[in-house]
């Protein structure tokens, strides 16, 4: 089964760049850039990757992320998880990144972007893996601050894929990014919104209906609302769902208690995808192993998985068509 999975073609759809920063790229930028970092190793840094929920993982998170100061240092950052994921058998991967987390920190928007650009490309030459750029805003800020950054984007607009929204997902709803994602379909970038992670199926419809999303990220809290589940098979809108997240935020137990067998029952599409590897402990591949594992599920359902996120991928079309 490995080996059918890793020859699997798969497609990555829920990945945050800067959730895939090792402890051991940390501490070499972190020493190369000079920022102090609150660890004395590399071991310290993975022990302290015990979450209690989101909040406590985002904490790490925006803390980490500080070591990334120059263009090389994106682009390394991405070139080494698109050689893992290659050696995975990705084909393609949509990838978020949180731009205001890098404008607090003082970078100018042009050194995420045109380091994580240039890496995209650098990925499809070297390694034939396509990629989707999806801008994320922090829903945990002002959707003022939001709509600012959007429209300070606009030389990069034609080199974006998508708009997506992350971060801190309760007491901040969709509906607040209304006024944004209105902007974003205006531009006629697709929208894609993480919804019902640790936040109630309210926000999915919200997602859905306020934001206009293509994709809902997450999405498995939407098995507590029969009529949700019914409008998402029916409309076909693909979750991405990210199992070994879901376990390390304590969203769930153990990964049995999941519902995803359940949410196939139902009709919908789901995809199988990482989230942040270098803080859950896995890439593309644990995760389905850990899906095989944890529901016995067979090679059809792998490849009905597989291709559900080749179909939903932000790729050209003439790509999707050589891969499906
Ligand atoms: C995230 Cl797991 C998760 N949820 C929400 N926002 C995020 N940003 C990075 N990882
Ligand atoms: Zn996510």
């Amino acid at each position: 089964m490995r080996d059918f999975l890793t020859r699997l073609p798969k497609a990555e759809l829920h990945l945050h760049i800067e959730g895939t920063l090792e402890p051991e790229l940390m501490f070499e930028l972190a020493e190369r850039n000079r920022v102090d970092l609150p660890y004395a190793d590399v071991e310290a840094v993975r022990r302290a990757y015990d979450f209690d929920d989101l909040q406590s993982f985002l904490d790490l998170y925006y803390q980490g992320m500080g070591v990334l100061q120059r263009r090389e240092d994106f682009h390394e950052l991405a070139m080494r998880y698109f050689r893992r994921a290659h050696a995975e058998g990705v084909v393609h991967v949509d990838l978020h990144f949180d731009p205001q987390a890098h404008l607090a920190r003082g970078l100018p928007l042009a050194v995420p972007v045109e380091g994580l650009y240039r890496a995209m490309r650098d990925a499809e030459r070297e390694l034939g893996l396509s990629t989707g750029l999806i801008l994320a805003f922090l829903r945990d800020r002002p959707a003022e601050e939001a709509l600012e950054v959007l429209e300070a984007a606009s030389p990069y607009w034609e080199l974006i894929d998508a708009v997506g929204l992350d971060s801190a997902e309760m007491d901040h709803p969709p509906s607040k990014f209304a006024e944004v994602f209105r902007r974003a379909k205006e531009l006629g970038l697709p929208r894609v919104a993480h919804a019902g992670e640790e936040g109630p199926p309210a926000y999915i419809r919200e997602a859905l209906d306020c934001l206009g999303v293509c994709r809902i990220d997450h999405g498995v809290r939407a098995i507590e609302d029969p009529e949700l589940l019914q409008r998402l098979a029916g409309e076909r809108i693909p979750l991405t769902v990210c199992p070994l997240s879901n376990l390390r935020l304590k969203v769930v137990k153990e990964l049995g208690e999941l519902p995803l067998p359940q949410l196939l029952e139902a009709g919908l599409t789901l995809t199988l995808n990482s989230d942040d590897p270098a803080y859950f402990g896995g890439g593309v591949l644990d995760n389905y192993l850990a899906c095989q594992r944890a529901f016995g599920w067979d090679e059809a359902i792998f490849l009905g998985l597989a291709r559900n996120a080749l179909e939903a991928a932000f790729m050209p079309e003439t790509r999707r068509r050589d891969l499906l």
